[in-house]
C-alpha cells in the first residue's frame, strides 16, 4: 500500500448533523455518525496540514470543535483498557518502548498470560465501565503456536460481549484473517511518526512494514487502529506528515490513539525533553479536523497530564481514553480519579455511565 488518496463509497454516505441530546452507548456508533456531504477527504497536502498546525490556538481549536460537533457525539468518551498479555524481550528496537529487550529498563520478562486470567482482567474492565479490551504483546509478529493462544484468547473475551483489541505486531494476510475469524473487532498497529522521522527511533523494519500490516488488517475486515506519538524529538512537520499519511489512507483509522511519549528510564529516549502541552492539544485538533468520523485518543501520557489539560484535548476532539491503572507497563490514572474527571466535566461514557 503506498498512500493512495481515495475515497471510499462507505466514506461518503452523507446524513443529518444529529443536534439531539446524546444516548452515548447509541451515539457512539461512528458508522452511523454524520459526514460532511462532499465526504471525508483522503488528499490532504502536506502546506495544508502545516497550515492547520500554524493557526492561533484558540482558532485551531474552535475549527476541531466544530467538526466534533458535526461529527461526534459531543461530551461523551469511549474507554478502552489495556493489558500487556506478554511482556518485554521484544527483538525490535523501538527508541521509546520499555519493552525492547535492547535496553535495560529494569523490566520483568513475562510469557504470555494463560487464558483464564486474561478474561478475569477483561471481566473486570467490563464491570469498571471499559467497552473494549486491548491484548499487547511484546513481539516483532506473532509465531504460529502464538496465534493459536491468541484466537482462543479472543474468541473468549468477544463472548464477554465486550469489543475486542489486539496489538500483536506485523501480521501476515492469513494471520489478520485468522484473528478476524475469532472474533476480534480491532487492530493496533500505529505508525509512531513521519515516515521520514520513523528510521530515527526505529531500525529493525520500516515504515513500509507498517503500512503492509495496516493493509492486511483492512483486507481480513478488522477496524483499525493507527496514530502515533508526540514528543519523540520531531518537528512540526513530522507531527503534521503523520497525520497526512493517516488522513489520506483509503479509509480512515476508525481509532486514533495520540499518545505523548512517556520518557521511560534505560531507554535512548528517556532524557528526551517534555512537549509543549499545547504542541500536543495541536496534535489532537488537527487530527480531529482531518478525521472527523474517527474516534481520536488521549493516550499515552495521561498520568502525567492535568485534568485542565485533559480538559483541553477533550475540547480539541479527544474522545476516547485507555481507562485502567495501566497501560501496557507503565502507569495511567487511577479509576476513580478518572470517574471523578469525567464527571466534574459532566462527560458520559460510551457504556452509559457517568
Ligand atoms: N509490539 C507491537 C507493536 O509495536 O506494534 C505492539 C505493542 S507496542 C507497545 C504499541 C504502541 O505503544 C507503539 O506502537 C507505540 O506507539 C506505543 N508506545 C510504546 N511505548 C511507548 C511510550 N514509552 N510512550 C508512548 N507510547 C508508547
Ligand atoms: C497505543 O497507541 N498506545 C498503547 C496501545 N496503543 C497499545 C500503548 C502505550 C504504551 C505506553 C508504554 C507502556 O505502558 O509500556
Ligand atoms: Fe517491541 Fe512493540 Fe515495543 Fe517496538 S513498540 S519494542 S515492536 S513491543
Amino acid at each position: 500500500m503506498n498512500l493512495p488518496n481515495v475515497v471510499t463509497n462507505s466514506e461518503r454516505s452523507a446524513g443529518p448533523v444529529s443536534a439531539e441530546p446524546v444516548v452515548a452507548s447509541a451515539a457512539f456508533r461512528r458508522s452511523d455518525a454524520a459526514t460532511m456531504p462532499a465526504g471525508l477527504r483522503h488528499d490532504w497536502s502536506l502546506p495544508e496540514v502545516e497550515a492547520l498546525f500554524a493557526l492561533p490556538f484558540q482558532d485551531l481549536i474552535f475549527q476541531a470543535q466544530n467538526v466534533h460537533r458535526a461529527h461526534q457525539a459531543p461530551n461523551t468518551v469511549q474507554m478502552s483498557t489495556l493489558l500487556s498479555v506478554k511482556t518485554g524481550a521484544c527483538p525490535e528496537d523501538c527508541a521509546y518502548c520499555p519493552q525492547s529487550v535492547r535496553y535495560d529498563t529494569g523490566l520483568d520478562r513475562e510469557a504470555l498470560l494463560a487464558i483464564e486470567e486474561v478474561v478475569d482482567r477483561a471481566q473486570a474492565a467490563r464491570a469498571a465501565g471499559a467497552t473494549r479490551f486491548c491484548m499487547g504483546a511484546a513481539w516483532r509478529s506473532p509465531k504460529k503456536k502464538d496465534m493459536q493462544v491468541m484466537t482462543a484468547m479472543i474468541r473468549e473475551v468477544s463472548e464477554l460481549g465486550m469489543e475486542t483489541c489486539a496489538t500483536l505486531g506485523m501480521l501476515t494476510r492469513e494471520q489478520a484473517q485468522e484473528l478476524k475469524d475469532a472474533g476480534l473487532d480491532y487492530y493496533n498497529h500505529n505508525i509512531d511518526s513521519s515516515p521520514e522521522f520513523y528510521e530515527k527511533i526505529i531500525t529493525t523494519r520500516d515504515f513500509q512494514d507498517r503500512l503492509d500490516t495496516l493493509e492486511a488488517v483492512r483486507e481480513a475486515g478488522m477496524s483499525v487502529c493507527c496514530g502515533g506519538i508526540v514528543g519523540m524529538g520531531e518537528t512540526v512537520t513530522d507531527r503534521a506528515r503523520m497525520l497526512q499519511v493517516l488522513a489520506n489512507l483509503p479509509q480512515h483509522p476508525e481509532s486514533v490513539p495520540i499518545n505523548q511519549l512517556v520518557a521511560v528510564p534505560g531507554t535512548p529516549l528517556a532524557e528526551q525533553a517534555a512537549v509543549d502541552p499545547f504542541d500536543f492539544v495541536r496534535t489532537i485538533a488537527v487530527a480531529r479536523i482531518l478525521m472527523p468520523n474517527s474516534a481520536v485518543r488521549l493516550s499515552a501520557g495521561r498520568e502525567s497530564m492535568s485534568d485542565e489539560l485533559q480538559a483541553l484535548a477533550f475540547l480539541a476532539g479527544a474522545n476516547s481514553i485507555f481507562y485502567g491503572e495501566k497501560l501496557l507497563t507503565t502507569g495511567n490514572p487511577d479509576v476513580e480519579h478518572d470517574q471523578q474527571l469525567l464527571q466534574r466535566l459532566g462527560m458520559v461514557t460510551a457504556s452509559g455511565a457517568s
